[in-house]
Parts: C-alpha cells; structure tokens; sequence
C-alpha cells in the first residue's frame, strides 16, 4: 500500500490508464497481496517466477512459495498491452484499488499448471475447474496498493495482517497457533484446536477462510455467527476469531505450505494441519484426491524454512465409554465411538431429525436450523436439458400447473423460448451466446430458490460446463435437480412441431443443435426422462414422484 499523497497521484494517473475490472475471484488475490498476507510477494508472479513455483514450488530466487499468483485477463485486454504499461485495477464497482506495472505477459498451459500445482488435470477438483475457467493471458507485474477492497460484514472481525500483530502485542500474545477451517466448528474441531493451543502453551486464532472456499460449503455469514457461538464456550481471553478473506485452490499439500506462510504473515507461531488439509474429493469417485495425511506432511516438510510450527492433528472422534474427544488412533480396541460424518449431518438437517449435544453446540445447531431448512421448506430448482422438440417445455407446463396446485411454493417457469424473448432477447447461438444465456437463466433460478421458491428451467443448455456452473449456483442456496429429457434426434425432427428442423437440413438454420451443433448429454442428472416411450402426464408424474420421495413435497399435514 502506497502513501495517501502517492495513492492521490496514481489516481489521477489512472485516470488514462486501461482499466482491468477485477473479477470475484481475483479481488481475494489482489487484497491478500496489497495487506501483505502474501509476502514476500510484492505483485502478480513474472514469467520465470510462475515457472519456478510451477515446477517446484520457488520463486525464481530459491524462495519458498507453493501457489502461483498470477493475473488472468482475456488476450483482448492482453493485446492493448507491453511490457512496462500500467494498468488500473478496479473494483467491480469502479474504485481503483492498484496500479500494476506490466512486466510480463504469456499464455500459461493450464493443464501443466493443474497437474503440477494440484496433482491432477481433472475438472472434478474444484481448484483445476476454476483455473480452467480463468482467462487465457497472465500478466505479472509489481503493484502499487492505492485501496483495500472494503467489507461490510462482520467488520469487527476483520484485520490485515499488520492489524492482527498489533492486536497480538496489544493483549500480550505471543504464542499463537491458528486453526484454518472452511466448515462450521464443531465439539471435535473445538477440542482439537483447544488441545493444540494448551499443547504449545499459547493461544488460539481461529481464523477461517470467507473469501473462496469449496462449492457446495456453508455459507460464511452462517459459519461466522457459528464460530462467534463456539468462542462463548471457550475459557475467555484464551481465543479470538479473524476472518481471512482467501480464495482458495483447494490444492491439498500445497495449499497447507501456502496457508502456512499466510499464517505467518499474520503473526502466528504455530499452524494446525489436520486430516485431508484442503483436500477436495472427486465427485465421480467419492475418494479425496490426496492422501489424508499428504498436507500434514508437506507442511511439516517446510515447516522450519516459512518460520512457523505445524502442529499435526488426526481425526477426533467421541470416545461414548469416557465421553470425551480423542484422537482416533488412541481410543482403546473395542472402544465405542460416535462420529457424525458431513453426509450424515446434512442428512439430519434436510430431514429435520435429532442432531445431539455431544456432536455440536445448541447454538450451532440452531444457526444450521436456520440456514437449512427441512427440503419441504427449501427451494429448488428443476432443470429441464434436452434436444429441441424432445418435450421440454410440455412437460415443464404440467408441472408447473402441478406445483401450483400444491401450492406450498411461488412458481416461476424460466422457458428456453421465452427467456429468448425477454432476458435473452440480443443474444444467438454461438457457444458463448449460448452459455451466457444459460447463466442468466441460472442466476435467476438461484434467486428464486434462494427465496424458497420453485423455478422450472427448460433451455436445451447443450453444454456439460455451464450447466455444472449453475448447479454449483443453485446447489448453494437450495436444491438443483437436473432432468434430463432424453429423446433421440430422430424423433425430435420427426415431430418437428415449429418446423425448426426442417429448417435446419436445408441450410436456412446454422449451427443447429443436434443437427450441426453439439449437445453434450448430462452424465448425472437426477431423473431421466425418456420421452419417446412416456407420455407427457407420466413424466411429469416422475418427477412429482422424485420431488415427493426425497422431501420437497411433504403430505399435508406435516406442511402445515
Ligand atoms: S440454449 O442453447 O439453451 O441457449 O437454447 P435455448 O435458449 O433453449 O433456445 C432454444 C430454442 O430456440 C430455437 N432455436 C434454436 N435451437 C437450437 N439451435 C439453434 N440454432 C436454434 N435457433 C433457434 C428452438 O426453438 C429452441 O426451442 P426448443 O423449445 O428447445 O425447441
């Protein structure tokens, strides 16, 4: 961060400067360089430096430093660029909140990156599925802090890092072992990280991240008032709670070296690394792309060189015979314990059963209570995918009817021809058209289901990805339900009720799905409806049936 009187110039400066508006997730990278949580980095990684951490996790100069950090722009803005210009980073809402000198500009190969920064070029992993949908051009370049991004949210609870060590040396801590976590706390997270912190004899940071976490985690205003509840229930004075507004890669071994080194930054002395230490799991598979223990290791490994102790944990569980949280490899053989997996606990949550006081905390409870409902109080979203003329919005008709004479949620139908007529009026059928539409179309089902309300989505949305993208949207504000109204080419062109088709063979239509255009099938849609061999009444049975069988619909009596 520069002077007040430097950071008046670079604003007038930036007046004829181009202009990159930083986008939700690059404004986590830019806070975290400008407050010094990212030191010894003093901008985006050049060209020699990315290929460093890259290939071995250093800087050019031999410096440790796991993560690459680089800004992505589209090779447009790329373009308009040499080496040496300046650029104004703003915030999505205009302010400027760095200068950036250029002093380098390449088209990374992001698959080399993933494979060698996050082990796998799989989609799956979340951290390889953002930086697949990054822009294709880095930049590099030192930057000149002129503003902090603001927050408006649990403002009491935010410090840069050089806030935090002045908090530190205010109340004389000096012994401090921070606790990363992107999940609400729990009993066993709250004895674990109270054993570490009487373990080194100091005191505990619980310090979460709320910038990106995995798709699909609570939410941070629910974790935050969760973690607020489990520092009433720790001896006063002995912990304190600092959000870290971090955008995650979710990349294992190397993200406890980076989270190590952050941890530093903010003037901690000693770091836990538990199990499965930002380890995603693979969707297809069920099983973590690392080893459980694969971060710990690697923290450890590195420990002594960034300056801070890892203080290893394994898993808690409730040992029942001393009702007690013990470490899993010292509970005696024959010993009985409880342990409520995350599956587990949505499960009771979505079906409004028992979560007991030996699991969590009465407040924790109620602020997961809160946030998510019982499914026949949530919205959701059905998402309606197929061919043109495979009976997409027939069906989504009859249901829409349907779920208005039930009557326990607002309707909302999002048809892929009228949304054409309205919300995506300009746009064609271009890929890029085609998937902007299609996030329109998402964005408004998320708000409607955010609301507890029933949106019923029927574009023929081709692409796999973009529909990933809005599951992911929907998926963290309710439900998303993916019906996949399969019917072969064959019969749509048969039937061929707006003559599209016909249309499409004599070359008056280009770029037709299905015709001269990919669709590309869901491979996990929840319901699969066969249109060529159901009627229309019998499809939108099956779906009612789905709704019914897994909560959204309750009987009558329990509604009221
Ligand atoms: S997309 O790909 O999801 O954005 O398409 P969508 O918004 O559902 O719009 C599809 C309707 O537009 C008509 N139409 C075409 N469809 C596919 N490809 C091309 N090139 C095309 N041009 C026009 C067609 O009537 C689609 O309606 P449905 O209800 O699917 O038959």
């Amino acid at each position: 961060m520069v002077s007040s009187k430097r950071a008046q110039e670079l604003k007038k400066e930036a007046v004829h400067l181009p202009s990159w508006d930083v986008t939700f997730r690059q404004i986590w990278d830019l806070e975290l360089l400008l407050n010094g949580a990212f030191a010894p980095l003093q901008g985006y990684l050049g060209h020699a430096d990315y290929e460093g951490v890259c290939k071995g996790m250093r800087l050019a100069d031999g410096t440790l430093w796991p993560m690459p950090i680089t800004l992505d722009v589209t090779n447009e803005f790329a373009g308009t660029l040499q080496i040496g210009s300046r650029v104004a980073l703003r915030h999505p809402e205009g302010m400027v909140l760095a200068v950036l000198t250029v002093s380098d500009v390449w088209t990374p190969d992001k698959n080399a990156e993933a494979q060698s920064v996050l082990g796998t070029a799989d989609d799956g992993h979340p951290g390889v599925f953002e930086l697949k949908k990054s822009h294709p051009t880095y930049l590099g370049g030192k930057l000149e802090g002129v503003e902090l991004p603001t927050h408006h949210t649990f403002r009491h609870l935010r410090h840069t890092p050089a806030e935090l060590k002045a908090e530190f040396k205010r109340i004389g801590w000096n012994r401090i072992v921070a606790f990363q976590t992107r999940n609400p706390m729990h009993r066993a997270h709250a004895e674990l990280a109270r054993r570490a912190a009487q373990m080194i004899e100091g005191n505990l940071l619980i310090h979460p991240v709320v910038g990106m976490t995995n798709p699909g985690d609570v939410d941070y205003f629910t974790r935050v008032r969760c973690y607020e509840a489990v520092l009433k229930h720790t001896p006063a004075h002995s912990a304190m709670v600092s959000l870290l507004p971090l955008a995650m890669r979710m990349g294992g071994p190397r993200e406890a070296v980076w989270h190590s080194i952050i941890r530093k930054n903010y003037g901690c002395t000693h770091f836990i690394v538990g199990r499965d230490h930002a380890g995603p799991s693979d969707p297809k598979t069920g099983k973590g792309f690392y080893g459980p223990y694969d971060a710990q290791q690697l923290a450890e490994k590195h420990a002594k060189e960034v300056g801070i102790e890892v203080v290893s944990f394994e898993e808690m569980v409730y040992f029942e015979d001393k009702g007690e949280y013990w470490p899993v490899s010292k509970i005696p053989e024959g010993g009985r314990i409880l342990n409520i997996s995350g599956t587990e606990l949505r499960r009771r949550l979505r079906d409004g059963s028992d979560i007991p006081e030996w699991f969590t905390y009465p407040e924790v409870v109620k602020e997961l209570r809160d946030r998510y409902p019982a499914r026949s109080h949530q919205g959701f979203t059905l998402f309606l995918t197929g061919l043109s003329g495979s009976g997409k919005s027939t069906i989504a008709n009859v249901l829409m009817a349907k779920l208005m004479e039930i009557g326990t949620r607002p309707v909302t139908l999002l048809d892929g021809d009228l949304v054409r007529k309205n919300l995506s009026s300009e746009l064609g059928f271009s890929k890029e058209h085609r998937d902007l539409n299609i996030k329109r179309i998402g964005f408004v089902a998320s708000e409607i289901t955010k609301n507890r309300g029933a949106a019923i989505c029927a574009p023929i949305a081709p692409y796999r990805a973009v529909r990933r993208e809005v599951r992911q949207m929907v998926d963290a504000v309710g439900a998303f339900i993916e019906v996949y109204i399969s019917c072969p080419i064959e019969v749509c062109e048969q039937r061929d009720r707006k003559g599209l088709y016909a249309k499409a063979r004599a070359g008056l239509i280009k770029g037709f799905t299905g015709i001269d255009d990919p669709y590309e099938e869901p491979e996990k849609a929840e319901i699969v409806i066969e249109t060529a061999k159901l009627s229309v009444e019998e499809a939108a049975a099956t779906i009612l049936l789905y709704l019914e069988n897994e909560g959204f619909i309750a009987p009558e009596v329990e509604q009221a």
